[in-house]
């Protein structure tokens, strides 16, 4: 049957038969065979609605992912064996769109699938950017942005009729909504409605990713998170901000309208989830929408409250988005007196400026807006919620205690192990049955061959075969040679100081100046980077440059790089993150403890059987719960201490660099001759001046035990059967972290569907 469909597709579109096809050619056709698929499904249903409203979805590729989640994948891949095409090259066709920065992006991606898997009426709302998040080119050892085009003729994305007019304040914006389609695994599907406009100029992109900030019609829509390191950088955001939630907000109405659901109860039929705080103003957007029909301030207020829900992803005051009163009076006059209203209501009860939302400065805090006038409030792992209660937001807790509750993230296990890892996902299959793809938690059953030889030595097998696959794409794509044999050591995420990429960067210095000394570690070491650093974000761009020079130094030095090995991942994304997870030994997740508010790639990666390195932070904490001290490697300050450190300004990283030999021999390291030589003089002083006297996320801090204990796991890898144990723990405990169980939960708690 599919067979047939699939060679009418062609037949249709080509004339000709599936094996004699381009794979561009079958790519189209299953396109066109997948979406016909989807619409036999029909969407889900239900009384109530959920709109998840989000600046980023970092959906990655879909071909697959949808074949899989339409039961068809198996049969597809048949099909095309017997033809002599490669799923897996037809994959390469499909441009992954960058609708997303990291892990939040991937977060409301992951759950757009379980929503739909879970059979549940929600929607994702965002924008269409056209070139996404920049794409990442490395020149000279440094990171050049370009930008990253994914829109062809023939897509996902399908155009509706529907449009609606955004008012600012010198014009009025037209809208286009395109939809794509979100398969749920063996269920029916939902819709991703991205906004765009049709007014878009996408020859405005001169050099890189440069173009008019201030031509807000011909630009609204060329890129997520345009440069904002000026006054027209911070407008244009506005800009994009409103025009997607004011789009939500009249979809949202015109919706419940269509039904005939009366607006009065509009929490009966909807719940909006705010993903962080770009898409706060729909607060605002929302009352202005009810005051227009005729709904007076009071009720107004109270309906939009209990229709929004807000979830934090970030404890970083730089990260907590405050916008000038002036530059909204600029961009939307009409939200104004509205924010001015709920801020009023505020300050007439209660007498403490923290909570305020306009602040001495007349800056609105938006995360303020989502406190006070939504229902819930939710931090995204169990350290971070209770971070949020007991220090950050701690005077909104004590107002609204009931608002306050925590999600552990999640993470789909179609895309991060059926389809990214087939050969352990069959190996699982294979012991325990299909059961753990619709129930996580029965991975669990795994446990029982903690002691079975036969299976720790399968699990050993298919992590070899993952690496030799990711070395054989390492070469193919950045021609590199790494050595299969080695252990795989991979850090891939965002780049961001508190990550402290640069603390992996100081252990690198180490490594090598060990080997140079003649200490040969017993197996080699190949240590995996992927990290896109923000345009503006110079440090970040520094370490991002240090690692390229190390990678230059090092695996040109013969002494060295039979042992040691560094790979750069040029433009780290879903697509090349699915490659990395299957392969990876080491994860690590080494954050400055209570800056990172949950993670993911942790629970990617654990899932996959690697072992994690980490400090407790996060969902790392949770994962060490679960899997136990002894399948984890665990080591620098509690987040106590450095929030005590914080608070007490008591942290001088002079002091560990002037007092401790090593710690001063790795960071100088960084501007020694031979590094000068290969890198930016400028760049590696700036970063070396930053370690030494500011270090905002104490590196030096913990610098010490993280070579320790990295050292301690590398010995420990040599007990090939003791770390099979440890992988095997890890993978049977990975259940709890299926976005699937997280929805879950956001639905007994907050949405009631
Ligand atoms: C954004 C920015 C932008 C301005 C410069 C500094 C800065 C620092 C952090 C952020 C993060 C914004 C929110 C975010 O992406 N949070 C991530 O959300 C993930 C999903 O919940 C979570 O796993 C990550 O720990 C968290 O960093």
């Amino acid at each position: 049957m599919l067979e047939k469909d699939l060679q009418s597709i062609v037949d249709r579109k080509f004339r000709k038969t599936v094996e004699v096809c381009s794979n561009e050619e079958i790519y189209l056709a299953l396109l066109e065979l997948t979406k016909e698929r989807i619409k036999a499904t029909g969407n889900n249903e239900g009384k109530k609605k959920l709109y998840y409203i989000s600046a980023e979805f970092l959906i990655g590729k879909l071909l697959s992912n949808n074949l899989i989640n339409l039961g068809i994948y198996d049969e597809v891949q048949m099909i095309l064996e017997k033809n002599h095409k490669s799923l897996s090259e037809i994959e390469d066709v499909e441009l992954e769109p960058s609708l997303g920065n990291g892990g939040l992006g991937r977060l409301a991606a992951c759950f757009l699938d379980s929503i739909a898997t879970l059979g549940l009426n929600g929607d994702g709302v965002g924008l269409n950017y056209h070139y996404g998040l920049f794409k990442q080119i490395f020149e000279s050892n440094t990171q050049v942005e370009t930008k990253n085009p994914w829109i062809t003729k023939e897509g996902w994305l399908e155009k509706s009729d529907i449009s609606f007019e955004v008012p600012f304040k010198d014009f009025t914006l037209k809208s286009v909504l395109y939809d794509i389609d979100v398969t749920g695994y063996e269920s029916n599907s939902n819709k991703l409605r991205l906004f765009d406009i049709d007014t878009l100029d996408e020859t405005m992109v001169k050099d890189g990713i440069t173009f008019d900030k201030e031509d807000v019609i011909h630009n609204l829509t060329l890129f997520l998170y345009p440069d904002d390191s000026d006054k027209a950088g911070h407008l244009l955001r506005i800009y994009q901000q409103y025009f997607m939630v004011s789009n939500a907000a009249q979809l949202i109405i015109k919706e419940t309208l269509e039904k005939g659901h009366d607006l009065r109860k509009l929490y009966e039929y909807v719940v909006v989830q705010i993903n962080d705080t770009h898409p706060t103003m729909v607060i605002p957007e929302l009352i202005r929408l009810l005051l227009a029909q005729g709904i007076a301030m009071d009720e107004a207020i109270e309906i939009v409250t209990k229709t929004c829900a807000y979830t934090n992803h970030t404890i970083l005051a730089e990260a907590l988005e405050k916008w000038p009163m002036e530059y909204l009076e600029k961009v939307v006059p009409q939200l104004l007196p509205i924010i001015i209203e709920l801020d009023k209501r505020v300050r007439d009860k209660y007498d403490n400026e923290k909570v305020y939302i306009i602040d001495k400065d007349q800056r609105v805090h938006m995360a303020h807006i989502d406190i006070h006038y939504g229902f819930s409030v939710n931090g995204v792992a169990a350290l971070h919620t209770d971070i949020l209660k007991n220090t950050e937001i701690k005077h909104f807790y004590e107002i609204y205690p009931e608002k306050f509750n925590n999600k552990t993230n999640g993470i789909t296990f179609r895309r991060w192990l059926i389809h990214c890892n087939p050969l352990l996902s069959r190996f699982v299959t294979e012991l325990i049955d299909e059961d753990y793809k619709r129930d996580a938690n029965k991975l669990e059953d795994l446990f029982k061959y903690i002691d079975d030889d036969i299976v720790l030595q399968r699990l050993l097998e298919i992590k070899h075969k993952n690496k030799v696959t990711l070395k054989n794409y390492l070469k193919e794509t950045q021609n590199v040679d790494i050595d299969e044999n080695s252990i795989f050591d991979i850090q891939v995420k965002r780049l961001h100081e508190y990550k402290r990429q640069q603390m992996n960067a100081l252990y690198v210095i180490h490594k090598y100046l060990d080997i140079k000394k003649g200490n040969i570690p017993t197996t080699p070491i190949t240590m995996i980077f992927g990290a896109k650093a923000a345009p503006a974000y110079i440090i970040a761009k520094d370490i991002i440059h240090l690692i390229l020079c190390l990678q230059e130094l090092i695996n040109n030095d013969p002494e060295v790089s039979p042992y040691l090995k560094i790979v750069m991942v040029e433009n780290y994304n879903v697509t090349k993150a699915s490659k990395l997870v299957p392969a990876c030994d080491v994860s690590e997740q080494i954050s400055l403890a209570s800056k990172e508010a949950s993670g993911t790639g942790n629970m990617k990666f654990m899932l996959n059987g690697a072992v994690t390195l980490g400090t407790m932070d996060g969902a790392n904490v949770e994962i060490h719960d679960l899997v136990g001290k002894d399948n984890i490697y665990i080591f620098g300050k509690s987040s106590e201490v450095v929030t005590k450190l914080y608070e007490d300004k008591g942290y001088r990283p002079t002091d560990y660099y002037e007092k401790d030999e090593k710690i001063e021999e790795l960071v100088d390291f960084i501007i020694n001759k031979k590094m000068i030589k290969i890198g930016d003089p400028v760049k590696l002083a700036r970063l070396y001046k930053e370690l030494i006297s500011k270090d905002w996320f104490m590196t030096l801090l913990d610098i010490k035990e993280y070579i320790e204990t990295k050292d301690d796991m590398f010995k420990d890898y040599e007990d090939r059967k003791a770390w099979s144990q440890k992988m095997l723990t890890n993978i049977s405990k990975a259940g709890f972290f299926s976005s699937d169980r997280t929805i879950k939960q956001y639905n007994e708690d907050i949405w009631k569907l």
